[in-house]
C-alpha cells in the first residue's frame, strides 16, 4: 500500500492587496504555516511522498526570502516534495524553479523534486511513478497530459498523474477553461490516481480516480470549498484509491447576505453566530431598508464586530434608510428646520427626485448631529 499527501495552490506571495498592511501580512503568513500543518499532517500519517499538483508560488518573481521560508516550512516531512509549475509559476526561463532547485541544494535538501520535464519520475524504492504534465508557460492550448497514454512506468509501481488546469465538462460553468485536461485521462492513462491544481476548492469525486485538492488556505470569498488537502491510499497497481479529505486552513473565509427589513436585529445574530471571528473573514452584504434609529443600531453593531472578526467586508449599496415619523419627532425641532427636514423627506422618498441620495444623506447626518448633540446637553 502506498499513501500520498495530495495538495496544490499554495500561491505563496499572494499579495492580498485589498487589505490593510497588517492583516496583509497576517494573510501572507498564513500561507507558510499552512506548509507547517501539511508537513506535521504528512508526517503524522506517514504518506510516502507529497504531491504539489502547481502554483506553489503566486508568482515567479516570488523573493528568495519566501523561497526560504517555504523550504523551512517543509522541515517535518523529510520525504519527497514533488513540485508541478502551474500557470501562476510556469517553468518558463528564468522561473522560480531554477532558484528553488538551488536553495534546495544549497541547504542539503534532496527530498525537493521540481517536476519540470514531461517524463515519469519513479521513487519510494519504485512503488510510485509519478507522471507531471508541467505548464512551460502560462497558457496553454493543447491538453499537456497526452503522453500519459503511451507513458512507460514500471508494472510493480503506482502510476499517478500530475497536472495543473482545467478538466474538461466537469468544472462548474464559469470556471477558466485555459490549460485543458481531457475528463478521461485517468481511464486512458491507465492511472491509480490524478492530481490536479488550478480549482481552488476540493473536488474529490469530479471524475473517476481524479481529484481537485484545491487551495489549503483559502485567499478569497469561496464559491467553492477550499482548505482541504487529500490523503490518498491505494493499495497497488490497478486497485482504487481510497480518497480522504482533511482540513487544514486556519482562516474561515465566508459570503453571507441577508435582507433587513426596519430592523438592524437579525446583523447582530447573524455575527454572533460565528464560532470564532478572530480568524473569519466576512463578506455581508445588506439589502432592504431601515429607519435612521435602526441605521444608528447598525453601524454600532457593525463598530462593535469589525474589532471582533479578521474582517469583515460590508457591502451595503441596496440598503436604503427609510426615514419614518417616529425618526422625525426624535429631530425635536420646531419652524423652518422641521419644515427643511419634512421637504427632504418627501424628496428622499420619491424615487424619480434626482436630489434623492442627498436628501437621504442629508437626513441622516441631521439625525446622527442632533443625536450627538443632545447626548452632550444630558
Ligand atoms: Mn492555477
Amino acid at each position: 500500500m502506498i499513501r500520498l499527501l495530495h495538495t496544490a495552490d499554495w500561491q505563496i506571495g499572494k499579495p492580498f492587496g485589498g487589505f490593510d498592511e497588517e492583516r496583509r501580512a497576517e494573510l501572507r503568513a498564513a500561507r507558510f504555516a499552512s506548509v507547517s500543518r501539511m508537513a506535521a499532517l504528512a508526517a503524522a500519517r506517514g504518506v510516502a511522498a507529497v504531491l504539489v499538483a502547481g502554483d506553489a508560488f503566486d508568482d515567479n518573481t516570488v523573493h528568495d526570502r519566501d523561497v526560504n521560508r517555504v523550504l523551512d516550512a517543509m522541515a517535518a516531512f523529510s520525504g519527497p516534495w514533488i513540485f508541478l509549475p502551474g500557470n501562476h509559476d510556469a517553468a518558463t526561463t528564468g522561473s522560480v524553479w531554477g532558484r528553488m532547485r538551488g536553495l534546495a541544494q544549497r541547504r542539503g535538501l534532496a527530498n525537493v523534486v521540481v517536476a519540470d520535464e514531461p517524463e515519469p519520475i519513479v521513487t519510494c524504492e519504485g512503488r510510485l511513478a509519478v507522471l507531471p504534465a508541467p505548464l512551460l508557460r502560462r497558457h496553454e492550448g493543447a491538453d499537456l497530459t497526452q503522453w500519459f497514454d503511451h507513458a512507460e512506468t514500471p508494472s510493480s509501481a503506482v502510476r499517478v498523474g500530475l497536472a495543473h488546469g482545467a478538466l474538461e465538462n466537469r468544472l462548474p460553468e464559469g470556471a477558466d477553461a485555459g490549460n485543458p485536461i481531457a475528463e478521461a485521462r485517468a481511464t486512458t492513462a491507465r492511472l491509480d490516481y490524478l492530481a490536479l491544481g488550478d480549482w481552488h476548492g476540493f473536488l474529490g469525486d469530479i471524475a473517476p480516480k481524479t481529484v481537485y485538492a484545491g487551495t489549503p488556505e483559502p485567499d478569497r470569498y469561496p464559491a467553492n470549498e477550499p482548505g482541504f488537502v487529500a490523503i490518498v491510499e491505494i493499495d497497488g497497481p490497478g486497485e482504487a484509491p481510497r480518497i480522504e479529505r482533511v482540513a487544514v486552513a486556519h482562516y474561515i473565509w465566508a459570503a453571507r447576505s441577508l435582507r433587513l427589513d426596519g430592523e438592524a436585529g437579525d446583523v447582530e445574530t447573524l455575527l454572533a453566530a460565528f464560532v470564532e471571528p478572530g480568524r473569519t473573514l466576512l463578506r455581508l452584504t445588506l439589502a432592504g431598508s431601515l429607519p435612521l434609529r435602526e441605521r444608528v443600531r447598525l453601524e454600532e453593531i457593525l463598530a462593535h464586530w469589525r474589532d471582533r472578526f479578521f474582517h469583515l467586508d460590508i457591502r451595503d449599496d441596496d440598503l436604503f434608510d427609510e426615514p419614518d415619523e417616529d425618526d422625525l419627532d426624535r429631530i425635536d425641532v420646531s419652524g423652518f428646520v422641521r419644515t427643511a427636514i419634512e421637504t427632504l423627506r418627501t424628496k428622499a422618498a420619491d424615487p424619480t427626485d434626482p436630489g434623492r441620495e442627498a436628501a437621504r444623506l442629508a437626513i441622516r447626518m441631521a439625525y446622527v448631529e442632533h443625536r450627538r448633540l443632545t447626548a452632550g446637553e444630558r
